[in-house]
Parts: C-alpha cells; sequence; structure tokens
C-alpha cells in the first residue's frame, strides 16, 4: 500500500526521534522515561527548527535588509517545545510517535526547565517581542545574556519565602546552538592615554544562538546570548606551586559576570557586577553587529539604514557611549560623525516611572569600570548642554524676555520665572546627564534614561497613560524640547503561547466559531465572537471550557501545596511580582474582610455567598523586606482560613510559590477574575492582564497602565474599575498626613491582623506602613481605595451569581483583546520607530 505524504511525514519523524532516543540520549526506546524521551524529542524538533533558521539567516545575507537588533537584560522564555512544535505546525507529525512512546507532548513539555532568564513582565514582553519578529517575518534578532542560573527558585519556609538557585541547564539545553568561535572581547577598568583605552581586564563574550520559530511562517528568528569566559581558563604556574585558587580565580570571576540576573546590588563589587554585566552584552551585541555590518558595507554611515537597536528600559543604556567608542575609537570615526549616526541608530523604552529602577550609576563607579566611556559621557554631556545654552542665550539675550518666555522649553520658563539668580544656568542643570546625588553630596551621578533619550532616535513608554506620565514628569524638559521624540507604544502579547497553546479548549472553541484559525495570527479578527456573547448554547460551551481549564488549575494547586479547592468557586487570581505598587496587602485586606463577613454570617446568610479561591503567586526581591512580608501575609492569613470549619468551602487562600511562566500558564485559562490594582499612575503597563483579557477572564483593576485601554476594547462596564485618578495621586499624597479611613471594616482589618490570631507584632510594620499617619505613610494610597475596593469586589459577587452574565462579559473581554496581540504592537514599532520591513524566505 501506497503511504500518503502526511503518513511519510509521521514515520520519518519517528524514525528520527528514535535514533536520538538511540545516541544523543543512548537508551532504549522501550524503557524511556519522560525525561528521556523529552529529550529525543527535543533534539529532533532542533534539527528542523535549525534547518528553516539556516535558510531565514542565509536569505537575510542575501538580502541584506534593515535589522531591528533588541537590547534586553532579560528574555524570559519559559519552555521551548511546545511552542517549537506548534510554530513550526509540527503537531500532526509529532503527536503520534509521542504517543507510541507512551507520553503525551504536554507530558513531555513538563519535563522541560523554564528558562527564567527574566524578572516579569518587562523580560516577558521581550519574549512575546521575538514571537511577534519572527512571526512578522522582521529581520531581527535578540540580545542578552545566557545567565547560568535564572531567576532564583522560590520556595516557603515558615510561610516566608526561600530562595535557592535555578539551576536551569543541568539537563543540557536542546534549544540552543553554542557558537564557541564566536567571542568578543570586552574590556573593563585601565587607563585612557590620548584618546586610548588599555583596559585592565578582558574575558570573552561567547555566542549562544536561540533560534526563534515564528508562527505561520518560514522565518527564524534568532535570540543571541552571550557566556561570559575568562581569557585564559587554568594558570598552570599557579596551579603548581599549590596556588589553587589563584589558578582558577580568573575563570571564576568572568564566570560571576553571566552567573545570575541582577545580583543583589547592596554591595560594591554587586553593583560593579551588574554595571558590567550591561556593558558585557551590549558591547559584544555591538561588535558583533558591526563585524556583520562590515562584511558588506564600507561606510558606517549606512548603519542607520541596516540597523536599529532598541534599548529596552536603562539596563542596555550604557550603550550610548559604548557605540560611540566603538565608531570612534575601532572605527576611526570623527565625533560629530559618529553622533550622528549614533542617535539614528539607537532607539529607548521607558519601562517605569519607579524611581528605584531608573538607573543612575555614580561617575565614580563607571569611570574605574569604564574610564572611556566615563570621558565619552562628560564629552556627551557638555556638547549637548552646551548646545542648549547657545539657543537659550540667543532666544533670553535677542528678544524681550516675554517674547522668550513663549520659545523657550518649559525648564527655561521655570527658572525665569522664578527669578532664579542665573535663570539660564539653573535651567540647564536640569537636562544634565551628569547631576548631584541629591541625597549624598558631591556624588555625581550619570542618570541612563536621560543620555537614553539624548542618544537616541525615539523615546517611547509602553501603555497610552504611561507614555503621557513620562512626557509630565521624568522626561518633562526634555519633551518639551523635542516633542517628535516621544512615542507611545502599547504593550502586547503572543496570542499564540497565551491562548492558542495555553488554553486548547477555548482556542478550538473560537476556530470552530470563526470558521478558521486565522485569529491566531490576526487577532482583529476575535471581535467575531461578539455576536456570539450572548448566545446561550455558546455560552454554555464557553463554561464547560473554563471548568476544565479549572479543574487544571485546581489540580495544580493541589500538587504544588496540597489545598484542595472546589471547582464551583469564583477562581480570583493575582500573579505578578510582589511590591507595594501592585498592592498585593490590599488584596489581602479584602480577603480579610471576606473571612470576618464569614464569621459574622448566619448559616443562612452563608448559603447565600458566593464562594471563592484566591491564588497569589509571585516573588518578592530578595532584598525587599515589605515584598517579603506581603508573602507572609498571604500565606498566614491562608493557615487561618483554610483550615477554619466555619468557612469550609466558601473561602480558599492560595499561595503558590515558585510562580513562572509555565505556572501561568496553567493560571491563566483557570481564572475567572483577576486583578490589576496598583495605584494608579504606577503601573507603566501591566502585561499580564492582557493574557487574562484574552482568555476570558474579568478584571478589576485601577484605571491604570493597560488597565485602561483594555476597558476601551472590552468595555468599561464590563470591568470592576474602582479607586483614585492617576491626576490625583500627587495631591492625595501631599494630603496623607490628614487622611483617614472613614470605613469602619479597614480598622477591623486592621485590628485582626495584630491581633493574637497572629504571631505578635508580626504584622506591625506593614499596618503602620499604611495605616500610620502621624508618619504620613501609606505612599501607594491603599486607605483612599480601599472602600470602593470593596465595592467592586461585592459587584463581582452578584455578578457570578448570574452565570449568563459573567459568561457574556467573559466573551466579550475575549472579543476586545485583539488590539493587545504583541503582533500589533511589533508591526507599531517596525513603522514608527525601527523603518525595518518583513522579509520573507520565499516558498519554494
Ligand atoms: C515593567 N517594568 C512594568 O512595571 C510593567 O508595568 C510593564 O508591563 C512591563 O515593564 C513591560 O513593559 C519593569 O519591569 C522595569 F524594569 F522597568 F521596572
Amino acid at each position: 500500500m501506497q503511504l500518503t505524504r502526511v503518513d511519510q511525514q509521521k514515520q520519518e519523524a519517528e524514525t528520527e526521534i528514535l535514533r536520538k532516543i538511540a545516541y544523543q540520549v543512548g537508551v532504549d526506546a522501550e524503557t524511556v522515561t519522560a525525561q528521556q524521551a523529552y529529550q529525543g524529542v527535543a533534539w529532533t524538533v532542533r534539527e528542523r527548527l535549525i534547518d528553516a533558521f539556516n535558510k531565514t539567516q542565509a536569505y537575510w545575507r542575501e538580502k541584506d535588509p534593515k535589522f531591528i537588533y533588541y537590547l534586553s537584560a532579560e528574555f524570559l522564555m519559559g519552555r521551548t517545545l511546545t511552542n517549537a512544535v506548534n510554530n513550526l505546525g509540527l503537531e500532526g507529525e509529532f503527536g503520534e510517535a509521542i504517543r507510541k512512546l507512551g507520553y503525551s507532548l504536554e507530558e513531555l513539555q513538563s519535563q522541560e526547565q523554564n528558562a527564567s532568564l527574566g524578572n516579569g513582565g518587562l523580560g516577558r514582553l521581550a519574549a512575546c517581542f521575538l514571537d511577534s519578529i519572527a512571526t512578522l517575518s522582521l529581520p531581527g534578532w535578540g540580545y542578552g545574556i545566557r545567565y547560568r542560573y535564572g531567576m532564583f527558585r522560590q520556595g516557603l519556609e515558615n510561610g516566608f519565602q526561600s530562595e535557592s538557585p535555578d539551576t536551569w541547564l543541568t539537563n543540557g539545553n536542546p534549544w540552543e546552538i553554542p557558537r564557541r568561535d564566536l567571542a568578543y572581547k570586552i574590556g573593563f577598568y585601565g587607563s585612557v592615554q590620548d584618546g586610548k583605552w588599555q583596559p585592565a581586564e578582558q574575558v570573552y563574550a561567547v555566542a549562544y544562538d536561540n533560534p526563534i520559530p515564528g508562527y505561520g511562517t518560514k522565518t527564524v528568528g534568532n535570540l543571541r546570548l552571550f557566556d561570559c569566559q575568562p581569557m585564559s581558563e587554568f594558570k598552570l604556574a599557579s596551579f603548581n606551586e599549590g596556588k589553587y585558587s589563584e589558578a582558577t580565580e580568573d575563570k571564576r570571576k568572568a564566570e560571576d559576570i553571566s552567573a545570575v540576573l541582577y545580583p543583589n546590588d547592596a554591595t560594591e563589587y554587586g553593583r560593579e557586577l551588574r554595571l558590567k554585566q550591561q556593558i558585557f552584552f551590549v558591547s559584544a551585541a555591538m561588535q558583533d553587529t558591526l563585524a556583520r555590518f562590515k562584511k558588506t558595507h564600507k561606510d558606517m554611515k549606512e548603519l542607520p539604514s541596516k540597523a536599529c537597536f532598541q534599548m529596552n528600559d536603562t539596563h542596555p543604556t550604557i550603550g550610548v557611549a559604548e557605540l560611540m567608542r566603538l565608531l570612534i575609537d575601532q572605527e576611526g570615526l570623527q565625533w560629530e560623525a559618529a553622533w550622528d549616526i549614533t542617535t539614528k541608530t539607537l532607539a529607548f523604552t521607558n519601562h517605569t516611572v519607579m524611581p528605584e529602577a531608573l538607573e543612575k550609576w555614580p561617575v565614580a563607579v563607571i569611570g574605574k569600570l569604564l574610564p572611556r566611556h566615563m570621558e565619552i559621557i562628560e564629552k556627551i554631556d557638555s556638547i549637548w548642554i552646551e548646545s542648549l545654552r547657545k539657543k537659550v542665550t540667543a532666544q533670553v539675550g535677542s528678544q524681550s524676555p516675554k517674547n522668550a518666555l513663549e520659545k523657550v522649553a518649559g525648564a527655561v520658563k521655570g527658572a525665569l520665572e522664578e527669578k532664579t539668580a542665573d535663570p539660564v544656568e539653573a535651567a540647564l542643570a536640569k537636562y544634565s546627564i551628569i547631576t548631584e546625588n541629591p541625597w549624598e553630596k558631591g556624588v555625581k551621578l550619570v542618570n541612563m534614561a536621560f543620555m537614553a533619550t539624548i542618544g537616541s532616535k525615539s523615546t517611547n513608554g509602553v501603555a497610552a497613560i504611561h507614555s503621557e506620565i513620562i512626557k509630565e514628569t521624568i522626561f518633562k524638559d526634555f519633551y518639551e524640547l523635542s516633542p517628535e521624540k516621544f512615542q507611545n507604544k502599547t504593550n502586547g502579547v503572543t496570542p499564540r503561547r497565551w491562548l492558542a497553546y495555553c488554553n486548547p479548549g477555548l482556542s478550538k472553541l473560537i476556530t470552530e466559531t470563526l470558521g478558521s484559525n486565522e485569529w491566531i495570527a490576526k487577532t482583529d479578527q476575535l471581535a467575531g465572537l461578539r455576536k456570539f456573547s450572548d448566545d446561550k448554547a455558546f455560552q454554555k460551551k464557553w463554561r464547560s471550557i473554563k471548568l476544565e481549564n479549572k479543574q487544571r488549575l485546581a489540580d495544580l494547586i493541589k500538587s504544588r501545596v496540597g489545598i484542595s479547592v472546589p471547582t464551583n468557586a469564583l477562581y480570583d487570581v493575582q500573579i505578578k511580582r510582589i511590591h507595594e505598587y501592585k498592592r498585593q496587602h490590599l488584596n489581602m485586606f479584602s480577603v480579610v474582610n471576606r473571612y470576618l463577613n464569614i464569621k459574622a454570617a448566619s448559616p443562612e446568610e452563608r448559603k447565600k455567598m458566593v464562594p471563592r479561591v484566591v491564588v497569589i503567586g509571585g516573588k518578592a526581591a530578595s532584598a525587599y523586606v515589605m515584598a517579603k512580608k506581603m508573602i507572609k501575609l498571604v500565606t498566614a492569613v491562608g493557615e487561618v482560613v483554610n483550615k477554619d470549619p466555619d468557612v469550609g468551602d466558601l473561602l480558599k487562600v492560595v499561595f503558590l510559590p515558585d510562580y513562572n511562566v509555565s505556572l501561568a500558564e496553567v493560571i491563566v485559562p483557570g481564572a475567572e477574575v483577576s486583578q490589576h490594582i496598583s495605584t494608579a499612575g504606577t503601573e507603566a503597563s501591566g502585561t499580564s492582564n492582557m493574557k487574562f483579557q484574552m482568555n476570558g477572564c474579568l478584571i478589576i483593576g485601577t484605571m491604570d497602565g493597560a488597565n485602561i485601554e483594555i476597558a476601551q476594547e472590552s468595555g468599561k462596564e464590563n470591568m470592576f474599575v474602582f479607586g483614585v485618578d492617576a491626576k490625583d495621586i500627587g495631591r492625595l499624597r501631599e494630603e496623607r498626613k490628614n487622611f483617614k479611613v472613614e470605613d469602619p471594616r479597614w480598622n477591623k482589618i486592621m485590628q485582626f491582623l495584630t491581633s493574637s490570631t497572629f504571631e505578635a507584632g508580626l504584622f506591625q510594620d506593614l499596618v503602620d506602613n499604611v495605616n500610620d499617619m502621624s508618619k504620613a505613610n501609606d505612599w501607594f494610597l491603599l486607605g483612599n481605595d480601599f472602600s470602593d475596593y470593596l465595592r467592586a469586589q461585592d459587584e463581582i459577587d452578584a455578578l457570578y451569581k448570574d452565570q449568563d452574565a459573567w459568561t457574556k462579559r467573559s466573551i466579550l473581554y475575549t472579543a476586545g483583546s485583539g488590539f493587545f496581540s504583541s503582533d500589533r504592537c511589533i508591526d507599531q514599532y517596525a513603522k514608527e520607530i525601527w523603518d525595518v520591513k518583513p522579509c520573507e524566505v520565499p516558498s519554494s
């Protein structure tokens, strides 16, 4: 009998997998364990990936299109197998072979370690962007660090967070291609003589390529990560003299650089290490790009038409000085030419207005580690200020002051109005990259965000409100000077990982309903679900899928923390980094309120209550004491609630430890309501809100970050909106000393948390932090938002009792989520900032 093409492909896949199991893994297919089967399948998929990768890269070399290089300290990739199989369209071919081994794709996938090379939203955004860049066939690579240890593994000890290293590479990594022959020298310390830098120390940045398959295209992009290696790894002479640690000291020091993401910066060594990491990957990325560019181009002036570097937050912004250095010191360009190229090649994204995350490096630290860069930064600053001084003096001098007031930038206006002795100088100081540390006299700092803005062609925020806020706050003066440089690019998430693959049930229903699976690449089509939102039969199907996903989440909770949660309860989720501005403690105050209500209720009243499962997940930065206390708050309240017989199944409180990408892939589809409750004006965008929306999970949230645009797309009336407005935050913070929460429930909660239910004093600091107004505390305004938050919570319970109305809203969420695809976002970056065009390998 003649085999069909499909059967033939299946057979080939099976043969390949069996060969890999036999010769790469070295085991017998009959007795293969899940891990071994995963290895066999992954190494087979890898070959398919590399085939397409090689073709794409060769095609791009031939066509020489303009590239986008995404520079990011974080890439939170999660697991690769399912994504690669699905994006490459291999599920048909591989599915059967995997089943014959006795496993499912899902089981094999669970064997893979998460690549947690990121901290949170910023890193996951970078991963979604890579998926969309490849999907849109945009010539583009990511550049970052191959951290040997990912984001720490979080455990719980006595309800507190414990941290252990994330050894994600122990089973090898089938998804990377080591390029040991591709290594760049990175220098540190030393001195500068006549503009020439002699570094005192050097290391190698060794490239590892991670192919990134696009969806519905032959394009496979690349994430090039660098590992740090010493120039010489072993000093034999020292070893022979018995100086064993000296013999390997260089190796250890080099390996520190690519050891962990965000080493603790509490010590000087830690701070220096962070800066080392930044220059390490940025310099390697730029050297790598220039080396490729020079193979086909002679004139450096063409660089801006062939390359754009997008700097993901401040971590890569030393790139401004590094590109200048490479162009001047290595390529022999004059300052002006180099500056012109640099400012046309770089672009900058700001992801936060939190002062602690806006990096400012002491001049002394940069000067010691990177003396040539410091020289360049000083020169950039002085030329920049000089150019402003000329403009301003010309205007102030040649015109009547009134006229000048209207024409010069806001800062000068301010200074003139304030009648500062020397208004021009006072104003100019506001624009300077190098400023005095307000808390440490005489210590000068380099404001990395300012340098990035000055050295880039564009600066963008990540949601509409955030892009407005940065123009009014941190970049106010810069915006007034060059408004055309400022843009908004509202974030997006990939609909492949975050809907199609993580929620196969819903994905299948959507495809059946819309008549095709085109929505996976064209998410605008999800709007087609709107007309089914009232359809009772459709609602029923929608609900039954949610129930399956809730069961999956309930199983996960049981296996991770041993708590049984009922599936008839409302699943309420808050997953994100633990931070005071994200206000997980406000969530817990409402949980305590619910608990106290249940306790006070009669059996009859209890029967009418909507049962709730509250799930919280997220990591606290290891040095962030209050965030760690907030985790303890969740676990301690959970202990009390979960074992109280009066409560039964009416309320369960779960802290899911070690939250990561693959946990999110189970939690998001299973959630019914999710919390995005940051103080207005503090969350730049948020991206999990978009994932929940796509999966038809209702949102309780403040008018902050992308919540505002989600409300526009899915209907504000469908969202549980509460809280003060961002524009009032400044005033409310001023007024805190005279503020008192009038709601009696607030005091009851505070009393409960400081009562003998908990260890004496355990939550005193947390309570004082939001409640002790004599110290003008509560910076994040929990008290101001408290009553309105509880009102919104009540609305949730009321609506849940009407399952049809609830389901209708759920459908409308998914239907309105099309805008939040990272494909839309990347398309905007490509057209409005990068000027990069699709370049797809033609079908042959
Ligand atoms: C984060 N920023 C923001 O806090 C989130 O609101 C946003 O969704 C993501 O970036 C992605 O844009 C950071 O992690 C950082 F580093 F900037 F603080």
